[in-house]
């Protein structure tokens, strides 16, 4: 038979934009094949937009290094085995673990491929709820996690985090970001660099603020290259100009807003504290430019302010996070169309305008007291929870679509911790830094395979829209919300052999019971196990999500509206539904006690001390903060060759006056060092180029993949430094954040 072709489209799944692709498909024979992706004009969203990663889809899913097959470790070899087989083995391994009672012996660490898939979404936090330890880490504290506390308290949900409305604003800021290159971040919006054109083309400004001239800084009307870890102190900084200049307006939300005079008295009432004056020379933006950029936000009709990673993996993560809001509160732009607004995903749950409020703290981390933020500790104290014996010590791990061997600070004490482990479950579909330590691996699928809708990002785009995809390719084996639930299963000591069904019962039951009892929901007062035997989807995942999306805003609500939506209805638009620009939330979607927001919470109110002790005495001397490159996503696309090729991939950008002080020539090999442990070093080569700040050098993570024992055959080759060696275990106390930007570092010449 001769080769025959079909296309599919689907969202891709590789970074927060959510593109839509057009796939073509060969069969030849038995084998199918992704032959080429495109992006799809077809889509509401993205309407054709792809990056080179989009691309290269095809590929990462052929990837001849991908496993396919659970496998064993047995010393240094592996064994390929059956599911069956390595699902009793992991049974075996956890019975005496869990037979000495102690829970804290299991942990858990989820990476960022969690928040791109359904099973990681629906059925990792069952597998982690079921473990009832209280060590949970994820890549979310080398992350995001400041972003969340900062929610937390101001707006009583964490997961409230409002978005830039890029297609309305008439002035952009944005801090500590590069979406020219990621692709945008906690601000779903595909072609991010068309978006930002567009603005300046209707009249409109944009303004970047970070240590490098980035290629978002290329797009850009300016650029401040602002000095690491300053950024809370510059906008409180603008703040207090907007409180003496008079120009502070709440507008609407001036009424369901406390906190306010209290900021005024705390930046105002000392004499130098945030002056422009006091502040511009730590930042490194003169004092005038503060005023003004300070006044242009109160000028602008519609100004949005955004924030993202290199103001937040940073020491004052969640004062950063918070000031960000703040401006966009002292001058009326919060919640407003061409503001910083609050998107309303189709599977969202229902709003009430007050509730419990955000709570951290109710457990504490073992080893460093950190409290639990969102149910988890730091990713950086993962090592010293395995390795510090006594109660609670971790004796059981299991590593669900992460890698932190490579993205989290400290990582060759981490790999050397995870060999002391009894038993770590790897669920990854590589052989890399992190899951050679593992004593199993179980492959998921790959990203064809599986249904797809964005659970995560529809509730940060910057329009409502939804999109499903059904699996491009069929696959014989467990999907990875099947081995989830299996991993649930065997967790909470029913054995190998009960059935995963059991845990979408679980799921299914707690949301439709939720829903039936709340007056809010277009489900209420229905009965669950009625509205449970009518969902429909092909798998676990697909039946879950229709319950969200029946029971969400413009659900149908098992009958309450029969022009309400259902996963079928969406299924049935491949390019995507747009239900539009996004509207005013507030304050219907508080969920604070008193029904407000508090513009100064207790929390930031009492860490405010810790950023004062720092401005009076600010690092000197180098301070080294990541990179991005279009071609990359953290450490796992390496392996593809069109993806890992290209010059400069890991170079250590250094400012010439700095690479000459230090006798570093372009080209040459470099020592970087952590300035608080020399020990902590790698080798790179530098770059010398002013494109970075004079005291900031530049070095991407995700690197590092010549160890021994990967199973990566082109990212192995390819190595490079993982910068992780250099960065060390400190944290934003309110978030337990890593501070992966401003570290304090030298660098030296070697030979
Ligand atoms: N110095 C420094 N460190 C950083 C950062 C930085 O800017 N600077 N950035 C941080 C950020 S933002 C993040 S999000 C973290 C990322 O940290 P991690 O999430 O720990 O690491 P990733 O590199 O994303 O690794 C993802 C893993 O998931 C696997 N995987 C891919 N697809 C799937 C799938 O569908 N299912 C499963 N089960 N596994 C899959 C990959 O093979 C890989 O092993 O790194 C952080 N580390
Ligand atoms: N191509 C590509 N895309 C990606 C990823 C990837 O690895 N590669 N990773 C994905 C992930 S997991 C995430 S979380 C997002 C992150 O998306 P972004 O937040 O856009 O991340 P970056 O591109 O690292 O941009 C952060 C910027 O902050 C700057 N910076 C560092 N320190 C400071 C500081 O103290 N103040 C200020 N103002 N700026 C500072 C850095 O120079 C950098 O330009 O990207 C996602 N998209
Ligand atoms: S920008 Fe992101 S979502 Fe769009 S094609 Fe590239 S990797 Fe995929
Ligand atoms: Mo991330």
């Amino acid at each position: 038979m001769p080769p025959t072709e079909r296309v599919v489209t689907r969202t891709c799944p590789l970074c927060e934009a959510t593109c839509g692709l057009r796939i073509t498909l060969r069969a030849n024979g038995d084998a199918t094949r992704a032959v080429k992706v495109a992006g799809d004009p077809g889509d509401v969203f993205s309407k054709g937009f792809i990056c080179p990663k989009g691309a290269a889809l095809g590929a990462l899913h052929h990837d001849p290094d991908r496993l396919t097959r659970p496998r064993i470790r047995e010393g240094d070899a592996w064994r390929e085995v059956g599911w069956d087989e390595a699902f009793a083995y992991i049974d075996a391994k956890l019975r005496p673990i869990l037979a000495d009672g102690d829970r804290d012996a299991l942990a858990a660490y989820a990476g960022n491929p969690n928040v791109h898939t359904l099973a990681g979404m629906i059925y990792g936090p069952a597998l982690r709820r079921s473990l009832g330890t209280r060590n949970l880490y994820s890549a979310s504290t080398v992350d995001q996690m400041p972003r969340h506390v900062a929610s937390g308290w101001m707006y009583g949900d964490p997961d409230r985090i409002p978005v830039p409305d890029l297609d309305r604003t008439d002035l952009l800021y944005i801090f500590g970001a590069n979406p020219a290159v990621s692709n945008g971040s906690l601000a779903t919006a595909p072609d991010w660099p068309g978006r930002i054109r567009a603005i300046r083309e209707r009249g409109g400004r944009v303004v970047v603020f970070d240590p490098r001239r980035t290629a978002t800084a290329g797009l850009a009307d300016a650029h401040h290259a602002i000095r690491p870890g300053t950024d809370a102190a510059l906008m409180l900084s603008m703040a207090r100009v907007l409180f003496e200049a008079g120009r502070v307006g709440l507008g609407r939300l001036a009424d369901i807003t406390k906190g306010v005079d209290a900021i005024r008295g705390v930046i105002c009432g000392g004499p130098g504290d945030f002056a422009p004056e006091r502040i511009g020379p730590v930042c490194g933006i003169a004092p005038d430019d503060i005023r003004r950029l300070a006044l242009d936000l109160a000028d602008a009709p519609r100004a949005a302010v955004y924030g993202r990673i290199g103001t937040q993996a940073a020491r004052f993560g969640t004062l950063a996070a918070w000031t960000v809001d703040l401006l966009g509160l002292l001058t009326g732009h919060l919640d407003t169309p061409g503001g910083a607004m609050f998107p309303r995903a189709l599977h969202e749950r229902p709003v009430h305008g007050r509730g419990r409020g955000f709570r951290v703290g109710r457990r504490h981390g073992r080893v460093a007291g950190d409290p639990e933020v969102r149910g988890e500790l730091p990713a950086v104290r993962l090592a010293d929870e395995i390795t510090t014996p006594g109660p609670g010590r971790i004796r059981a791990l299991f590593v669900v679509a992460g890698n932190p061997v490579l993205s989290v600070p400290g990582g060759d004490r981490l790999d050397a911790a995870l060999a002391q482990l009894e038993l770590m479950v790897a669920v990854d579909p590589y052989l890399n830094a992190t899951t050679r330590r593992a004593h199993v691996i179980l492959p998921p699928p790959g990203p064809l395979h599986r249904p797809h809708y964005d659970l995560a990002f529809y509730t940060l785009s910057v329009r409502d829209v939804a999109r499903f995809s059904p699996p491009a390719l069929p696959w014989a084996g467990p999907s990875e919300a099947g081995i989830l639930a299996r991993l649930t299963l065997l967790v909470l000591g029913m054995g190998p052999k009960a059935d995963p069904a059991l845990v979408e019962q679980q799921i299914v039951g707690h949301l439709l019971g939720k829903a039936a009892a709340d007056p809010a929901s277009p489900a209420h007062g229905r009965d669950p196990r009625a509205m449970a035997a009518q969902l429909r989807g092909e798998s676990g995942p697909e039946r879950v999500l229709d319950a969200l999306i029946r029971t969400g805003p413009r659900g149908e609500g098992f009958g309450a509206d029969p022009d309400g939506w259902t996963l079928a209805r969406l299924a049935a638009a491949p390019g995507g539904v747009d239900f539009g620009p996004l509207a005013p939330r507030l304050p219907a979607s508080l969920a604070t006690p008193d029904g407000l927001i508090d513009a100064f919470p207790d929390a930031i109110r009492g860490d405010l001390p810790r950023l004062r002790a720092w401005l009076a005495d600010p690092p000197d001397g180098l301070l080294l903060i990541g990179r991005r490159h279009l071609r990359s996503n953290n450490s796992w696309l390496h392996n593809v060759p069109k993806l890992a090729r290209g010059r400069d991939r890991f170079t250590l950008r250094i400012h010439p006056a700095d690479a000459a002080a230090r006798g570093v020539a372009d080209g040459a090999a470099v020592r970087l060092s952590a300035r608080s442990d020399a020990e902590a070093a790698v080798q790179a080569t530098a770059q010398v180029t002013d494109e970075v700040m004079r005291g900031v050098v530049s070095l991407p993570h995700g690197w590092g993949h010549a160890v021994e024992g990967s199973g990566l055959s082109v990212a192995s080759k390819v190595g490079g430094p993982n910068v992780n060696r250099v960065t060390q275990p400190v944290v934003d106390p309110l978030s337990g954040n890593a501070a992966l930007n401003g570290v304090p570092v030298e660098v030296r010449p070697i030979g």
